[in-house]
């Protein structure tokens, strides 16, 4: 990756990021050449052209590629405070990332603003929304690079709007900073721009279960009667949300002694029926001397001041509000000691709201540009804090709770952030509305959040403002399966949950929720690889496929993880699915039918149905329904393999603390192979801690056609089973499932290296 800065006085200012985090790599060594017309750095396999005269930069690689180049009319440019950079746009270029956007996948040809938002009412076309991502990548033929343009101020992204060769960004502050980071594919691009901002660090494993929200469960009885209404439907459920009621008048870190009289026993009758409680925090504290918060505050001098010097007053949900600095290391240390009673009421997880900051006292929705900040040390108007706000509001968070809990990762959700929120908080979109057209926005808007290093990241499924339709609601839950933070939100009304439409939709709901729950293995293990490198678990085709022109446009066919490909039902009364796969053979998720890439298909959906296809030779790791996930390893892993060649993996800890990163894990990694006469599946590498493991595993060979001549382990026939008599406690054993056309093998242990190979007859 190669930084650019500009002086435009010949004097740097103070070299600070909110985003950037040390890295440990050594600094790569680079050369100088030059000649009369320019001046080249040589670093890697990268080199910088710098003209001299004018002065313009270009990026080339090692086979002659120009890329980011910069105009030649106009290159990087100032007036006053602002800065902006004009780059050359090709034919053939797309540009993804950029966070939270609405409108389609691909973002060229339209300008993007960052300027944390209220989006309260927004569209599909509303811009900005809460989120600044000041980072993208241009895919062009297979190729992409990045572009990082570390500038907390308001900032713009013309992506070939005002003149179809080139695209600019800028801001109206703050220096032109911008990293460039250098492919070849859209996952190395992922990869360093995660080196660079961090990644998503991995989840308590309840946080990737499903969770229920509403504004608001307003009293302890209404929090009982959802958990309890979850549990007698056998709707698996992991987490309930309180939202801003439970609060005495809207005063953060109290309670409403009437409606929640005894928080602590709430907690501990949630906990014992297996949930976890998230509960609100926002940023606008009431002013009222008397209120603990507000005078801690005051005395600790934490809050924003006003260019007169005293603390700026807005308006919130408790009328006056003032509102802490988090731009201040002093204040975000108290900020999260602030929630230890909260901590020891017994919640699990903190939910930031407001924190764009959001105020009602103006209509552009936010604080005046005059309110002063701390800024690290070197003090500034909100122009240069605005966009960090919310995302310092979590960081402090995170790290007051990793202080009270060091035993346990934190759950923060927020709403507003910039770029390396990743690092502390997941991520849902804001209120977006109960109909069809939103329910599709979230596809291509969570796939660009996780193209900018968001990878835990959701919308409110069924939609905030509005009512849903029981079949609306239905297909937003299937749907939510994939969204990495699974949970449903709405702004009141009517009841909104998997139990709230009735008999035969309750059974229709409670499929897809347990397919969340049944998949949460591979889930836990893809969302390791988030950590590891960046990867989102839920990714558009072009990330998988990026030489494929077709998928770049394609919104509403996306990855789950590197294995398994969906395709939601995203109409309202639709009966069938069209789709066209990417190159590569296919099979169906459930009944392991073949399917050929790069041809359309059409293929019938019923209410049930959530289309799904693996990889050739995929194995996704599953488990049997639970109703909420606790740390055990599962009893049994069910591995589901598909023919081809290929394989996949299984990562588990304990899904609590961060020992993992000690080495306290379990990696199994599995190799698939096909030939004319088998099928088989070999556990290459097991590596960590067999406690993290399963007692038994149950492989389950797909698509399948013909009952198998024999299976082998390790090479020696295995004990075959007519039916399932017998079958849950044999040591070892197989049968063909006819209906289900599998090969089922159950198996208690499986030696590193070992292979079960079902061979047919020739
Ligand atoms: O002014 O806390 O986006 O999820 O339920 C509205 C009440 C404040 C906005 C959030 C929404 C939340 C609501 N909040």
């Amino acid at each position: 990756m190669i930084r650019v800065r500009l002086a435009p006085t010949g004097v740097f200012g103070r070299d600070h990021s909110w985003a950037v985090i040390e890295s440990a790599a050594p600094a790569p060594r680079w050369r100088i050449r030059e000649d009369p017309r320019a001046l080249w750095v040589v670093v890697g396999d990268l080199r910088v052209r710098i003209g001299r005269d004018p002065c313009r930069i270009a990026f080339e690689t090692p086979g002659g590629d120009r890329l980011a180049a910069d105009t030649l009319s106009k290159g990087m440019s100032w007036d006053g405070a602002e800065v902006r950079c004009y780059k050359q746009l090709r034919e053939g270029d797309h540009v993804f990332g950029l966070g939270e956007r609405g409108g389609g996948l691909d973002k060229r040809g339209a300008v993007w603003l960052n300027w944390n938002h209220d989006a309260a009412e927004h569209e599909p076309w509303t811009d900005p929304l809460y989120q600044s991502h000041p980072f993208f990548f241009v895919l062009n033929n297979g190729t992409a690079y990045g572009i990082f343009f570390d500038n907390a101020h308001r900032s713009s992204f013309d992506m070939g709007k005002l003149a179809r060769e080139y695209y600019s960004f800028g801001a109206d502050g703050g220096e032109l900073n911008y990293y460039i980071i250098p492919g070849p594919s859209p996952k190395d691009v992922l990869r360093r721009y995660g080196e660079l901002v961090g990644t998503t660090p991995l989840p308590p494993s309840w946080a990737l279960g499903y969770q229920q929200s509403r504004f608001s469960y307003s009293s302890a009885a209404s929090v009982r009667r959802i958990a309890r209404r979850l549990r007698a439907g056998r709707v698996p459920c992991d987490a309930i949300y309180l939202d801003i009621h439970y609060m005495d008048g809207f005063r953060c870190f109290t309670w409403n002694k009437q409606r929640f009289a005894r928080p602590a026993r709430l907690m501990r009758d949630l906990d014992k029926l297996g949930y976890r409680a998230v509960c609100i925090v926002d940023p606008g504290i009431r002013k009222e001397p008397g209120y603990r918060v507000y005078d801690e505050g005051l005395a600790g001098d934490h809050f924003c001041r006003n260019d007169g010097g005293a603390a700026y007053v807005g308006k919130v949900w408790p009328g006056e509000t003032v509102f802490p600095d988090y731009t201040r290391s002093a204040t975000r240390r108290w900020w999260g000691d602030v929630h230890r009673e909260l901590v020891e009421t017994g919640v699990a997880g903190i939910w930031n709201d407001m924190n764009e900051p959001a105020d009602f006292t103006f209509s552009h929705g936010t604080v005046p540009m005059t309110v002063r900040h701390n800024n690290d040390g070197e003090p500034a108007d909100h122009r240069a804090c605005h966009n960090v706000y919310g995302m310092q509001m979590s960081r402090a968070t995170f790290e007051g709770l990793r202080r009270m809990r060091p035993n346990e990762r934190p759950f923060v959700l927020t709403r507003a952030g910039y770029a390396g929120v990743q690092r502390y908080a997941a991520v849902w979109t804001g209120d977006n509305l109960s109909s069809w057209e939103h329910l599709r926005m979230s596809i291509p808007m969570l796939l660009n959040m996780g193209l900018s290093g968001i990878c835990f990241c959701g919308a409110d499924v069924g939609g905030f403002r509005g009512r849903p339709s029981p079949e609306l609601y239905a297909r937003w839950l299937q749907l939510g399966v994939f969204y990495p933070l699974y949970r449903t939100h709405t702004a009141g009304g009517p009841q909104q949950d998997p139990a709230a439409f009735g008999g035969a939709h309750l059974r229709l709901n409670r499929r897809a929720v347990e397919l969340r729950y049944r998949l949460s293995p591979y889930i836990y293990s893809q969302m390791r690889e988030c950590e590891a490198s960046g990867m989102p678990l839920l990714r558009p085709l072009l990330l998988e496929f990026p030489d494929h022109p077709e998928v770049h446009k394609c919104d509403d066919v996306f990855m789950f993880g590197d294995q398994l490909l969906v395709a939601p039902v995203v109409h309202e009364g639709a009966k069938t699915r069209t789709l066209t796969l990417p190159s590569g053979e296919w099979y169906a998720f459930e009944g392991g039918e073949r399917y050929e890439g790069r041809r359309e298909y059409e293929i019938r959906v019923g209410p049930a149905t959530i289309p799904i296809f693996a990889r050739a030779g995929a194995v996704i790791p599953m488990q049997d329904v639970l109703q909420h996930l606790d740390r055990r390893p599962p009893e049994q892993l069910t591995l589901r393999v598909f023919p081809g060649n290929g394989g996949g993996r299984y990562y588990n800890d304990d899904g609590v603390n961060y020992a993992y990163r000690e080495g306290a894990f379990l990696l199994e990694e599995y190799g698939v192979a096909r030939s004319a006469r088998s099928l088989a599946v070999r556990l290459i590498r097991r590596t960590g801690h067999e406690e993290f493991g399963p007692r038994s595993y149950a492989v389950r060979f797909v698509g399948v056609p013909d009952a198998p001549a024999r299976v082998l382990y390790d090479g020696k026939p295995i004990r075959p089973f007519a039916g399932t008599r017998g079958w849950r406690r044999a040591d070892r054993g197989w049968r063909y499932d006819r209906r289900g056309r599998a090969v089922c093998i159950t198996s208690r242990a499986w030696r590193e290296g070992a292979v079960f190979d079902v061979q047919f007859r020739p």
